[in-house]
């Protein structure tokens, strides 16, 4: 680790470095340096990303573009290595980054209250606003395909065939939920292609760990994890955050009885959301955001099905049966989210209808 820092042009020594956060993709600590500055050390997961100077380079186009507009966001700022570029390269040809850690912010697993869920929402929905006119064709594509439901479905059929763990006998009835779905799960991926659906600069992870609240306020003040900045939907933004900040247990909750939507969380972020972005939002957009969530939280049971299936190659685990247990907790919600579907569509409707640009 040590000659990675020395790599970096620090404020100070550095006195300490410890593991730091609950991402699923990179590894991060937080370090200390003599002069009491803080850092945030990352070191790039080179399965998710294979071309990291391509990401530092959006990382730090994105970041300062968005800090120079002062519409209230604290962006992440790469700290520059001592040859002037943006990352370190360690002795094993990893890659590793460095930002200013954000103090007296709070990266939460769940939100408190509706509050925190509403403010999460604003704070995506202005880091979507914002690069409205970045141009997002200078954007570098970090992971091809990633929100190409159509394509995760053909990335699961081809783990199954392949089922290099022989773990395929175990996953039948989730094998069966998703592609009993398939036609469903190609919509927004077909509205794209048709042109009822705009492609814009978007987040691709809006996890709620992923945006920071201020500590003493609990206002939104910055977003993170820039790494799958990219041309996208604004749907699947809406959704992803819904899926993790919306859902009444965990990620991987084994015991599924607690799994479903939590309809109080799904209007404070739609109406955080919608308040932040929503003029900007075209109708065929607002009107699929609850199809939105649907289908991203099946594109994420079937990604973590399949990683089941190749070995867990791709997201940390720190149990051997957790993708699975993430997989039909994702699906146990999509089934929540069927039954709850009437409520969630009046809920859009009423929340829609009271904003003044509807
Ligand atoms: P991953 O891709 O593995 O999810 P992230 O970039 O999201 O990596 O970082 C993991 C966690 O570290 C975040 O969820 C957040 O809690 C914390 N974190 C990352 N960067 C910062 C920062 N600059 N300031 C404060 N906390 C940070
Ligand atoms: C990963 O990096 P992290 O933990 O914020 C993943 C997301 C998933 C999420 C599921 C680059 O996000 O796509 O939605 O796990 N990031 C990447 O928790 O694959
Ligand atoms: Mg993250």
């Amino acid at each position: 680790m040590e000659q990675v820092l020395q790599q970096f042009c620090l404020d100070g020594t550095p006195v300490s470095c410890e593991p730091f956060g609950n991402g699923h993709i990179n590894r991060t600590f937080r370090v200390t340096c003599s002069s009491g500055r803080v850092y945030t050390l990352q070191r790039i997961n080179r399965v998710a990303f294979r071309h990291p100077e391509e990401l530092i380079e959006n990382i730090d186009a994105v970041s300062r573009f968005i800090a120079r507009k002062d519409i209230g966001l604290e962006m992440i700022c790469l700290c520059p290595a001592k040859d002037s570029r943006k990352y370190a390269v360690d002795a094993q040809g990893e890659f590793w980054r460095a930002y200013d850690f954000i103090s007296g912010g709070l990266s939460l697993e769940a939100p408190r209250d509706c509050n925190d869920f509403y403010q999460a929402a604003v704070a995506f929905g202005k880091f979507q606003q914002a690069l409205a006119d970045f141009p997002a064709a200078t954007l570098h594509e970090t992971i091809p395909h990633f929100h190409d439901t159509e394509d995760r479905l053909n990335q699961l059929r081809a783990s199954v065939e392949a089922d290099a763990c022989g773990r395929v006998r175990a996953v039948g009835p989730e094998l069966t939920f998703i592609f009993s779905r398939e036609q469903e799960l190609g919509t927004l991926c077909r509205m794209l292609r048709s042109g009822a659906l705009p492609l814009r600069g978007t987040h691709n992870d809006t996890k709620l760990n992923n945006v920071l609240l201020d500590e003493q306020t609990g206002r939104a003040r910055s977003v993170l994890d820039l790494d799958t900045v990219m041309p996208g939907l604004s749907a699947y933004d809406f959704g992803d955050a819904v899926r993790f900040g919306a859902s009444s247990a965990a990620e991987d909750e084994t015991d599924l009885s607690k799994v479903f939507l939590r309809l109080d969380m799904y209007r404070a972020y739609l109406e955080g959301y919608l308040d932040a972005c929503g003029h900007a939002l075209t109708e065929n957009e607002i009107n699929v955001l609850p199809l939105g969530a649907k289908i991203i939280t099946i594109e994420l049971g079937m990604r973590f099905l399949k990683d089941y299936l190749d070995g867990d190659v791709y997201f940390k685990i720190d149990r051997p049966t957790q993708n699975l247990d993430r997989c039909r907790a994702q699906l146990r919600l999509a089934a929540n989210m069927e039954a709850q579907w009437p409520q969630m569509q009046q809920i859009l409707r009423e929340t829609a209808s009271s904003r003044c640009w509807t």
